[in-house]
C-alpha cells in the first residue's frame, strides 16, 4: 500500500484472467470458452436474433456456476477491495468480467463495461433487471407493454461498451493504470493503455504470458493474479 500512495487517481482494468483462479473459464485460452462456442453464435446480436434460446442456454451455464456456491473471489479480487478501502485517492475498477467476484469481494468503485450475468435487459427501453433464476423465455419486462423477452445484459461484438464516457474521463486524469488477466485482443479496453500512456501516467500489466498489448506498457509483472496482485497492492 506504501507504494500506492504516490498516486492520485488510479485505473484498474481487469479481464477473465482474475476470475480463472476462481474457477471461470477464459475465452482465448487453452481450454476456454471459445474452443467450444463460435463466437458468432453466442456474442452477437446477430446470433441472439438466430437462435435465442442457444445463446441462454450458453449465459445459463454460466450463471449456475456462479451461483452454484462453488466460485468465490481469490486473493486477486480480495486485495483490489482492500486496496479500494486503503487509498485515500481515486480508484476506478474497470471490469470486463460479466461475473460478480470483484462485487463479492467488497468492491464498489467498479465498472462492468461488458454487462453483468445477473442481470436481463428490456431490449426496447433498455431498463435492466436483476435475475434471480438463469435466462429463459419467461423473464419479461415490467416497463414495456406488451411486455418484451429480457435479454442477457451483456456487450457482444459490434455492441457499444458501457460507461464510456466515464471510462475515457478517469483515463485522461489517471496517473497509474494496471491491466490484469487480460488478452488485449478486445477493443476499446484493448486501447485504454494507450490513452494512459498518452496522459502520462505508468502502466503495469499483469498476466502469465506477454499479451497482445505487452509492448505498450511500461512494467510488466507474469505470474498469477492472485499473487501478484496481493504483492502489488501491499
Ligand atoms: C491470467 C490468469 C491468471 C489467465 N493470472 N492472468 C478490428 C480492429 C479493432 C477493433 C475491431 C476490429 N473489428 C471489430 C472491432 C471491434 C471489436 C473488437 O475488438 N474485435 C476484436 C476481436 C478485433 N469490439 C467490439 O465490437 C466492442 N464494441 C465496440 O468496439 O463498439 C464500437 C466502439 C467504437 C468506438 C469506440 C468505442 C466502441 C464490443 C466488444 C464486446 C466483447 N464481448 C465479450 C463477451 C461479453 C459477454 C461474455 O462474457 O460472454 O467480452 S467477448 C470476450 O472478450 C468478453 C471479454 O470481456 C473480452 C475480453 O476477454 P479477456 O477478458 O481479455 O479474456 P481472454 O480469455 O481473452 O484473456 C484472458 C487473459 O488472462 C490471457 O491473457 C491469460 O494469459 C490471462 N490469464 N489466467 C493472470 N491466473
Amino acid at each position: 500500500m506504501e507504494g500506492m500512495k504516490m498516486y492520485r487517481q488510479i485505473v484498474i482494468l481487469t479481464g477473465a484472467g482474475i476470475s480463472a483462479e476462481s474457477g471461470l473459464r477464459t475465452f482465448r485460452d487453452q481450454d476456454g470458452l471459445w474452443e467450444e462456442h463460435k463466437i458468432e453464435d453466442v456474442a452477437t446480436p446477430e446470433g441472439y436474433a438466430r437462435d435465442p434460446e442457444l445463446v441462454d442456454r450458453f449465459y445459463n451455464a454460466r450463471w449456475s456456476q456462479l451461483h452454484s456456491g462453488d466460485v468465490e473471489p481469490n486473493a486477486g479480487h480480495n486485495a483490489l477491495a482492500r486496496l479500494e478501502r486503503e487509498f485515500d485517492g481515486e480508484l476506478l475498477i474497470v471490469t470486463q468480467n460479466i461475473d460478480d467476484l470483484h462485487e463479492r469481494a467488497g468492491s464498489h468503485r467498479l465498472l462492468h463495461m461488458h454487462g453483468e450475468l445477473s442481470k436481463g435487459r428490456c431490449p426496447r427501453s433498455r431498463q435492466t433487471f436483476l435475475l434471480k433464476d438463469p435466462f429463459g423465455p419467461e423473464h419479461t419486462c415490467t416497463c414495456c407493454i406488451p411486455a418484451q423477452r429480457l435479454r442477457p445484459h451483456v456487450v457482444w461484438f459490434g455492441e457499444m461498451p458501457i460507461g464510456l464516457d466515464r471510462i475515457q474521463h478517469t483515463l485522461d486524469n489517471c496517473d497509474l493504470f494496471i491491466a490484469i488477466g487480460t488478452s488485449g485482443t478486445v477493443y476499446p479496453a484493448a486501447g485504454f493503455v494507450d490513452t494512459a500512456n498518452h496522459h502520462g501516467a505508468q502502466t503495469v500489466e499483469v498476466n502469465l504470458v506477454e499479451a497482445d498489448r505487452h509492448s505498450q506498457f511500461q512494467y510488466h509483472l507474469q505470474g498469477k493474479a492472485s499473487e501478484i496482485v496481493p504483492d502489488l497492492v501491499d
